[in-house]
Parts: C-alpha cells; structure tokens; sequence
C-alpha cells in the first residue's frame, strides 16, 4: 500500500508497484500463480508456471524482498508451457508440494524432498498422469473425503475431444505417493471446451463440489458435478480469518489426526488457472478422527484449538489471534499418532529414534526419522559415491542433480 496516497478514512487505498524493489520484475510469459508458504514457515513465497521461458520459485527472504530459486530447487521445466497450478501436501511430510499442468506437455507433481537441507523437489508424475493434453486448470481436493488428495485435470477441447481427467494420489508410509487414475463419469466432458474449475460445497453437505466454465473456442454452460461416493467419510472445513475478519488468504492450516497424521492445506484463493478457489481449507478424513487444528497466518502468528468429536462434520472459523494468551489453548491437546506436544503447545513431530529401548527391530538396527513416523533398515555398509537403499538390502548410486546441457543452451539463448 502507498501510505501517503491512501486515505483509510475516505476508503481510499492506493497501490504502488514495488516489483523491483521486490527482485520479482522479470519478464516472461506468465500464466500459473500461487502463493504461500512453499519454502518458508509461514511466510508467502511465490511460484509462477510460465510460458516460453523458466518457471519462477521466489523464496521470500523475510524483508520484502525475493530471491528466484527455481533453478535450485529443480522446478525450471524450461522447455515447457505451464497452466494451471496447485499446492498441496501430498505425501504429508510437512513440506509443501506444487502441482501444475503443461500445455499439451508432460503435467508435474513436484514432491518438496526432504532428506537434505538444500530445498529441491523431484517429480513423482506417473505416465498417465503426466501425459500431454490441452490442460486449463489444475485443481487439488478430496473429493471423496477419504482423506487422499485427488488432483483434477480440466482440458480444453479445441481440437478435437479432450476428456478431464482425475487422479487420486495416495500417501504410501515408506515410499512417493502412489498414483491412480480415478473414472469421473460425466464430469469427463469430452467435448467440453473447458476455461475454468473451481471447487466449494454448495449444498452444505460435507462435499465438495466441482464446477467447470467454458467457452473461449465455442459457447457451453456451466456445469456443476456432484460426488457420489464418501458421502459417510467425515470432514472438516476450516476458515481462518485476518485481523480485520477477511479470509486470511496465505494462512496455513494444519489438522492433526488419530491415525493418519497431519494434513496441510494453505488458503490460496488464486491457485487453478482463470479462476479464484475458495478460501476455506477442506479436510476430508474417512473414518479417521481430527484431534487438533493449528492454523499460521503470514505474519508467523498461530493459533492451537484441541477438537471435539462434535466438531467433526462442521465448518469452522478461526479468528486472529489479538492478545497473545490466545495462541495457546488453555486445555491439553493431542496430537495423535506420531506426534507430540511441544512446548510452546504446538504438534510436533516425535523423534522415535531415540527411544529406548530402540523402536527397530535387531535385524534392521538402524532408525531414520520421519515426519509423523519413522524407518528402520539393515546395517549395509557401502563403497564411495553409493548408500543404501531405503531396506538397507543393498547399495545403491548418490543421487546427483544436474544441469542438462540443453537447459543452459535455452538459458544462453534468452538472455
Ligand atoms: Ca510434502
Ligand atoms: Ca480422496
Ligand atoms: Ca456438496
Ligand atoms: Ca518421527
């Protein structure tokens, strides 16, 4: 905001453009948006999806300014036209994951890795999934409430059918996410000239549903699809609000669960593509039970609310918190499976690995922890340049990233 063009008391807010400032006026073909706590805690930062040059990953350095870290983090995809954009927490690591569509180019499921300090992410995109299509927006929910993320593929049939596509990805304990593609009946529309998708739950039942805009290459209707399976899974909507009662866009919100760990969504209403999603976060949760809530907001503030079972099935506002007290809940909470409270009243994750006596067994001695868990494998022993396998069974090449020689010939070319 522009303090001294903007009077408040006149409802006069002025914007000024503070790009260069920022580190982020460069120049691209933009087409994909999100923000929020990608690499950060809490703080925003910025990913862009771009046409005919380099995505863009802004790590936000804390003083308003950016720092582009794609190349780093191994989300450049230079030669590739992005679309619609999402994120996610797909394996339930903590860690926030992207998803975004190409233009009639293979579609990526950047996973966030989490086993060294350096913030890189690898694509886990199956086949099916990654096939080329005419792809528009890119949406990820639980449609089902199963409590597994489905990513939603809008395709845009300008030349020729082009069906939208669903794909569940399924956290796994020891390994990616795995991927299936799911049958969408109706809401395929192969001939549909899709735009747009959003998602919200407009009858007030607990589900999700989707909503496809078209246009563009020829007039279609509006269509809105209701899910028929899951509807006796339990769910949890959540809506965190600003100081000033907005939807508090950016926030995080993190729901911690008896069994099934804790799920991590963040409010970002610009996700998609030629669309807004709503600025509630959705939980689906099986048979599952929610014990706690912990929601971030940008400025690092948080706020912790144990659960009660008759809070399951609801939608919930969490409120700012104005006076400190507010930020830790008065009575105990539970963090369940995996997790344990911290001193500042938050879930944090349970180092299992120093227990004793030791949580592995003695045929496979050695512990690694995990976020929410943790992994025992054999004792190997490996030459240089080789470690072992995630069993300790056998050893196995150090992964090493590299530069391919054609991204840095397209990087020489456009600059
Ligand atoms: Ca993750
Ligand atoms: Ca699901
Ligand atoms: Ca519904
Ligand atoms: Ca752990």
């Amino acid at each position: 905001m522009d303090e001294t063009a903007s009077d408040l008391s006149k409802g006069i807010v002025a914007l000024s453009n503070v790009a260069e400032q920022a580190g982020v006026n460069k120049f691209t073909g933009g087409r994909g948006v999100v923000v929020g706590p990608i690499l950060s805690h809490t703080l925003p930062d910025i990913f862009c999806d771009n046409e005919y040059s380099s995505n863009f990953l802004f790590r936000n350095n804390g003083n308003g300014t950016f720092t582009d870290v794609a190349a780093q983090a191994g989300v450049e995809d230079p030669m590739q036209h992005g679309r619609g954009v999402a994120l996610a927490d797909f394996n339930r690591d903590g860690r926030t994951d992207i998803v975004y569509g190409n233009w009639n180019g293979p579609h990526r499921l950047f996973l966030q890795l989490s086993n060294n300090r350096k913030q890189r992410f690898k694509d886990i995109a199956s086949q099916k999934f990654s096939m080329p299509s005419p792809v528009r927006t890119v949406i990820v929910a639980d449609f089902d409430n199963d409590n597994e993320l489905e990513v939603f593929f809008n395709n845009i049939a300008y030349r020729g059918a082009s069906a939208n596509r669903l794909f569940r990805v399924s956290r796994r304990e020891h390994g990616d996410p795995q991927i299936e593609e799911l049958n969408i009946g109706e809401a395929a529309e192969p001939e549909g000239r899709g735009t747009g998708a959003a998602v919200t739950d407009f009858d007030g039942d607990g589900q999700l549903d989707l909503l496809v805009t078209h246009g563009e290459s020829a007039a279609q209707p509006v269509s809105v699809y209701r899910v028929i399976q899951g509807s006796s899974n339990r769910w949890l909507r959540v809506i965190p609000r600003t100081q000033f009662g907005a939807f508090a866009r950016g926030a995080k919100v993190v729901v911690y669960t008896k069994r099934n760990g804790a799920h991590t969504r963040i409010i970002d209403g610009g996700s998609g593509y030629l669309c807004e999603m709503e600025p509630v976060a959705h939980f689906g949760l099986g048979k599952d039970v929610a014990t706690n809530v912990e929601v971030y907001w940008p400025d690092g503030r948080s706020v912790a609310r144990p659960l009660e079972l008759s809070d399951l099935n609801t939608v919930l506002e969490i409120f700012y918190p104005m006076a400190e007290e507010e930020e830790t809940p008065a009575v105990e909470i539970e963090c369940g499976h995996g997790f344990i409270v911290s001193e500042n009243g938050r879930c944090t994750d349970q180092d299992e690995c120093t227990q004793f006596p030791s949580v592995c067994p003695p045929e496979r001695p050695v512990c690694t922890n995990t976020y929410g868990s943790f992994k025992c494998r054999a004792n190997k022993r490996c030459n240089q340049g080789y470690e072992p396998n995630d069993e300790g069974t056998a050893c196995v090449g150090r992964k090493v990233f590299q530069l391919s020689c054609c991204c840095e010939i397209l990087w020489i070319t456009l600059n």
